[in-house]
């Protein structure tokens, strides 16, 4: 599925994020950005060796050693990868009730789309964060994800945003969110 928002692409589609060759794809990584389970352990798997380094590289240069907070987003090259780049952001662990968690999934996908924008990029594919191991709803992340994505690409002019879904399930509930959200577009 694709839909036009100004002169920007957003394409809803199932595969595997580390196949994509759009000039960046989205990590959901842990604070630790040392790999993990899930899309994070495919990403450092296709990559190679030297995604950990930079990791590590940002890390102990640009966060004091410390970890990278939910809802932020870094870059790195993307090594092995189809890729040029790699965004790294974390997606917040999901609490049932817990307030704030909508608004740091929204950073997620605002922060690393600005970062994308801002280094000139214009091609960028999401896996859908904190669906996973961090246990977000898929259906309550997919509208966070979507009304994000279109209000960033409402006012600018970016290129392509793919949001990649690992099962046809969450492709179905991320179209089921756009068509809703059709009559905004
Ligand atoms: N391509 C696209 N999507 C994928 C792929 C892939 N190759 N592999 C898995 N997914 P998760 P989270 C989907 O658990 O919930 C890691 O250990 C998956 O089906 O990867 O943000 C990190 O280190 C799901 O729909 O990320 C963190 O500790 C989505 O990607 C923690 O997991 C996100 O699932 C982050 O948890």
């Amino acid at each position: 599925m694709e839909v036009k928002i100004n002169e920007n692409r957003l394409v809803l589609m199932t595969g595997d994020i580390t196949e994509q060759s759009t000039d960046a794809i989205v990590n959901a990584a842990n604070g630790s950005l040392l790999g993990g389970g899930g899309v994070d352990g495919a990403i450092h798997r296709a990559a190679g060796k030297g995604l950990l380094e930079a990791c590590k590289k940002i890390r102990s240069d640009r966060l004091d050693g410390n970890h990278l907070p939910t809802g932020e987003a870094v870059m790195t090259d993307g090594y092995h990868l189809p890729a040029r780049h790699v965004i790294h952001t974390v997606g917040p662990i999901w609490r049932k009730g817990e307030d704030h968690q909508e608004e740091m999934l929204a950073n997620c996908y605002s922060n690393s789309l600005r970062l994308a924008d801002d280094e000139g990029l214009s091609s960028i594919s999401f896996p859908s964060i904190s669906t996973g191991v961090y246990g977000y709803p898929v259906e309550e992340a997919s509208i966070v994800a979507i009304r994000t994505l279109v209000a960033y690409l409402g006012q600018c002019s970016f290129g392509e945003v793919r949001m990649v879904l690992f099962s046809k399930g969450d492709c179905q509930v991320y179209e089921h969110v756009v068509n809703q959200m059709k009559k905004e577009l």
